[in-house]
């Protein structure tokens, strides 16, 4: 399969994404990542869906952690704490010089997909990494602590506030990043990746031109479930759906992703009653690399059995 488009953000995404990176070659894989995340913190834009993504694909990824860097050293987090700074949020020291030169970058009038490209370049990735959107979108949670911004209720509340509500502030009104609405249109498959498909995926969904390019692409459209028996693999999937009133299992799934896939990618030992969707199993779990590639390689084929 020649162009493969994953719609991608968080860790689980990132395992995909370096899966189907072993499969697909260089630019002819485009991951288009999440930026509802996004926010400003010491005066700093963090961009974390982007960062996991770039230290995965280029080998300094803390995997045990799921986001930073490996081997961090935290010279600047102890001088903060030290000056009675904010210490919610974890900016290790190599993280910390990221962030400066975004921050940096963006304010001398360079896109976020410019920033990006210029790392992922550096680092010598291959696989084209693009921002949905360069315009700001905000993922906000309606919960039982009053209304939060993602990285608040996800970082400093631990996920612990019963949700209500989620939106995506500035979505309706964003504009695609250049080059997403034409490597959705030039795919030969997309793939939505196991990232929780409520905070990670939906941010991307509420950019009407991205889900209208996911609407006329001719290329099938399959997603990979984030839940295996009934668990999500990590983060708060399944609190998340149990607080907002949807069973955790993969009719749910397949009904939340109606109208935008037309396949989905589901744990061997699980099941999928919802008509007139293309059902794949695989051992959905990603461990190793080897694990990493295996459902990469079970996403393309399902993709691949449904090209017209
Ligand atoms: N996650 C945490 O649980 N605690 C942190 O202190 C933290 C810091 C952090 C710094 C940079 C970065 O790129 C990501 C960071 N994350 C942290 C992870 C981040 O909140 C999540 O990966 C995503 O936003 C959810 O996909």
């Amino acid at each position: 399969m020649s162009k493969v488009v994953v719609l991608t953000g968080g860790v689980g995404g990132a395992k995909l994404v370096l899966g189907l990176s072993h499969i697909v070659a260089g630019a002819d894989l485009t991951a288009i990542v999440n930026t509802g995340d996004d926010f400003r913190h010491l005066g700093l834009h963090v961009s974390p869906d982007i960062d996991t993504l770039l230290y995965t694909l280029s080998g300094k990824a803390n995997a045990q952690q799921g986001w930073g860097r490996e081997g961090e050293s935290w010279a600047f987090m102890e001088a903060l704490r030290e000056l009675g700074g904010e210490d919610w949020f974890l900016l290790g020291d190599g993280d910390l010089a990221l962030h400066v030169l975004r921050s940096d970058a963006l304010a001398r009038g360079e896109t976020l997909s410019q920033i990006t490209a210029g790392f992922a370049a550096r680092w010598g990735i291959g696989t084209r990494i693009l921002p949905m959107s360069d315009d700001p979108v905000a993922t906000m949670l309606d919960t039982d602590e009053g209304r939060l911004a993602f990285q608040r209720y996800f970082v400093e509340r631990r996920c612990a506030p019963a949700v209500s509500a989620i939106d995506f502030a500035g979505a309706s009104s964003a504009v695609p990043a250049g080059g997403v609405e034409e490597a959705i249109l030039a795919a030969d498959a997309v793939i939505v990746a196991p990232s929780n498909p409520f905070l990670s995926v939906d941010p991307l969904l509420a950019v009407p031109a991205i889900r209208a390019a996911l609407a006329r692409t001719a290329a099938p459209v399959v997603a990979v479930s984030p839940l295996v028996g009934g668990q999500a693999v990590k983060g708060p999937t399944a609190k998340l759906m149990g607080e907002l009133g949807i069973a955790v299992d993969n009719d749910a799934i397949a009904r939340h992703y109606a109208g935008v896939i037309d396949g989905l990618l589901i744990d061997s030992g699980d099941d999928c009653g919802v008509a007139g969707l293309a059902i794949g199993r695989c051992p959905t779990l990603m461990s190793s690399l080897d694990d990493k590639v295996r459902v990469a390689r079970a996403a393309l084929a399902l993709a691949e059995g449904l090209r017209p």
